[in-house]
């Protein structure tokens, strides 16, 4: 153990923040997004004069971290699709609804759009919570719906045909991310917590169960915690005394950032593995210094030693927009708006089903996430990435340990 926690130590300070490399895009005539489905569809000519989307986002509340990410995303590209005509003469628009957070309040936005303002599509709900309750009302009615930030398993099964996403399930982010803590830490024994009151932090505690015991590492204790608790001490407590060599944690970014602070409180000072809910630079601005060092897998990373040429442009356009940089959410709500303007286009048609169709023949297309494509049951195909926090911010894992050797 004594080599690993000397690894770990040694990437914790190197707080030589890795270099994210933007190079200088600008002007929309040097647009990438797009560009090869406007030779792979043709101009569209059938759609209405404007084509309405829907996007339920938890635009307040604990969750909202992720929720204004994606907000501003899906308008940067709804203004790129506008501005390069993506959907010739129409006007793309995309109607918000905020889910809150609370699954109630997206069955009552999925609904508004669904009946009142007959969206063409639906982007979100941000928690699969969320998408759980109120993707049906979508469903049934036929229209499409794409989750950008739902990761628990099994959802497509769960929620019916016209439902995709692009954002990777835990079950494909976590595994890695283990063998790789594995491997750098020499893990043997880990403590779990996790949420057992949400379908998201459920999930991820399964998937987490199933990695850990794939790569023989001993689960020494278990503890739960529910949806808006601020005291985790006696889990840390307990979890703690059984003397873990990392604690792995599934949990929303609000209770993410109490216990990263708790832990730290209570003295412990090694390593922590989250899961998705952990990926917002918002839990790292709230825990401060307690998060370095902290391990999370993602789909994307501003840090990708070998980004796609749309993600160095969409980092740019983001950070010129908004003056901060875009994170993982942002980077599968934009590309996830390009995806169902894509959709349309290439269906030439607001017919659900069609619309539907046409998102799951995507195939290839260039996007911040790489190059994007569904497999048969709706699920992304792209590869994950280990972060580590190191400087404050999220840093691939593997290019951390190659500067830390
Ligand atoms: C989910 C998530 C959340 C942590 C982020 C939106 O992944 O609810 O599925």
């Amino acid at each position: 153990m004594r080599k690993y926690r000397f690894i770990f130590t040694l990437l914790c300070v190197a707080a030589l923040v890795l270099p994210v490399s933007v190079s200088a895009q600008d002007t929309m005539s040097d647009m990438i997004m797009g560009q090869d489905m406007v030779s792979a569809c043709p101009a569209p000519s059938n759609l209405p004069e404007t084509v309405t989307v829907g996007a339920v986002f938890t635009l307040s509340g604990a969750a909202s971290v992720y929720g204004i990410s994606q907000q501003n995303a899906v308008n940067l590209a709804v203004q790129e699709i506008n501005d390069s005509h993506y959907l010739g003469d129409s006007t793309f628009v995309v109607q918000f609804e905020d889910s809150t957070g609370a699954p109630e309040q997206a069955i009552n936005a999925m609904t508004k759009l669904v009946e009142e303002d007959h969206v063409v599509a639906v982007i979100g709900p941000t928690l699969s919570s969320e998408a759980v309750a109120a993707d049906p009302v979508a469903n049934d009615a036929g229209v499409p719906i794409l989750g950008v930030s739902n990761t628990a398993t099994a959802l497509r099964e769960a929620l019916g045909e016209f439902y995709h996403r692009d954002s990777l399930p835990e079950a494909v982010v976590i595994p890695g991310t283990i063998s790789q803590a594995k491997d750098i830490l020499g893990l043997e024994n880990v403590a779990v917590l996790y949420g057992n009151d949400d379908d998201f932090t459920i999930s991820g505690y399964d998937v987490f169960i199933q990695a850990l015991a794939d790569n023989g590492i001993n689960v020494v204790d278990e503890q739960t915690f529910a949806k808006g608790d601020v005291d985790f001490n006696a889990q840390l407590t307990a979890a703690l005394s059984s003397n873990p060599d990392a604690l792995v944690v599934s949990a929303l970014a609000a209770e993410a950032v109490q216990i990263i602070n708790q832990a730290r409180q209570q003295g412990y000072a090694g390593p922590i593995i989250g899961g998705n809910g952990f990926n917002s630079p918002a839990v790292l601005n709230q825990a401060g210094e307690n998060a370095e060092g902290l391990i999370v897998g993602g789909a994307w990373n501003s840090g990708n030693p070998n980004p796609s040429e749309s993600s160095v442009q969409f980092m740019q356009a983001f950070q010129d927009a908004y003056d901060v940089a875009p994170d993982q959410f942002a980077a599968q709500a934009y590309t996830g708006a390009w995806l169902v303007a894509t959709a349309i286009r290439c269906a030439d048609s607001v017919d659900g089903a069609a619309v539907n169709t046409a998102i799951g023949e995507i195939s290839g297309m260039e996007t911040p996430l790489g190059a994007f494509s569904f497999d048969e049951s709706g699920e992304p195909l792209h590869d994950p990435i280990a972060q580590i926090v190191i400087g404050g911010k999220f840093a691939p894992l593997a290019t951390a340990m190659a500067e830390a050797q």
